[in-house]
């Protein structure tokens, strides 16, 4: 059976729980407590990166988020959710990585930054102008580049679900709201869906790993 690694703080390896469990693929799921399991020599051999998530499937390894979400779709068709129209698929690729590239920096910036703080409130616009971006790219449609759920879909949702939590409202953005309540709605979305506790504990994971980075960026100078 397809061997899945993950741990549930992560929002990388949400996408690929998602991704799972939308397609309703047997899976099972191996924990990586991210205390320190992904620098074992026994984890470094699946992922010499030290990252989750990672799938093996049938003796072959995936690492990546994307590229794993890439791979299930194409191995298991049972729900389609990579368009193949030229631009609903930019549409999907575009979301995915806006994500990637201009949301989440800044979510992480919102949890380690003080709330009254001037990074915080660049966060917040940057946000507002991904947000309004997003907003464009649905259009009328109730999921990204179409009327069923797509991959851009869980990797926006996990992100942009997360925001009221932050202090970002997602009502200022009708379209969006409606369209997170609709994920909400799905079977899958309410399985995962983060308890406060857990929230707060990936927040605090979060601050522990920027303040980490930052020690070895000064310590380099
Ligand atoms: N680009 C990778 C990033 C994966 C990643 O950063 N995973 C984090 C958890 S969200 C991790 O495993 N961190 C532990 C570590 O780097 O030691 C992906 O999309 O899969």
């Amino acid at each position: 059976m397809l061997k899945f690694y993950y741990n549930p703080l992560s929002p990388n390896a949400r996408r690929v729980w998602l991704t799972l469990l939308e397609k309703e693929i047997p899976f099972e799921s191996v924990l990586v407590n991210l205390d320190g399991d992904q620098l074992q020599p026994e984890f470094l051999t699946i992922n010499p990166f030290h990252h989750i998530p990672v799938v093996v499937d049938q003796g072959f390894r995936v690492v990546e988020s994307l590229a794993i979400m890439d791979y299930l779709e194409s191995k298991y068709p049972t729900l389609v959710m990579l368009p193949s129209e030229p631009q609903a698929l930019a549409k999907v690729r575009i979301v995915q990585l806006v994500t990637a590239n201009e949301l989440f920096p800044q979510v992480i910036s919102l949890i380690y930054e003080r709330e009254d703080s001037p990074q915080a409130a660049q966060a917040k616009q940057h946000i507002d102008k991904v947000l309004k971006f997003f907003t464009q790219v649905l259009g009328d449609r109730s999921f990204f580049g179409s009327h069923q759920l797509t991959l851009a879909d869980i990797v926006a949702g996990i992100g942009v679900l997360s925001l009221p939590n932050l202090g970002v409202n997602l009502r200022d953005y009708p379209r969006l709201n409606e369209w997170s309540e609709r994920l909400m709605q799905r079977p899958a979305w309410q399985k995962t869906k983060m308890s406060s506790e857990e929230f707060e504990a990936f927040k605090g994971r979060v601050r522990a790993l920027v303040r980490l980075r930052r020690y070895q960026a000064n310590k380099k100078k």
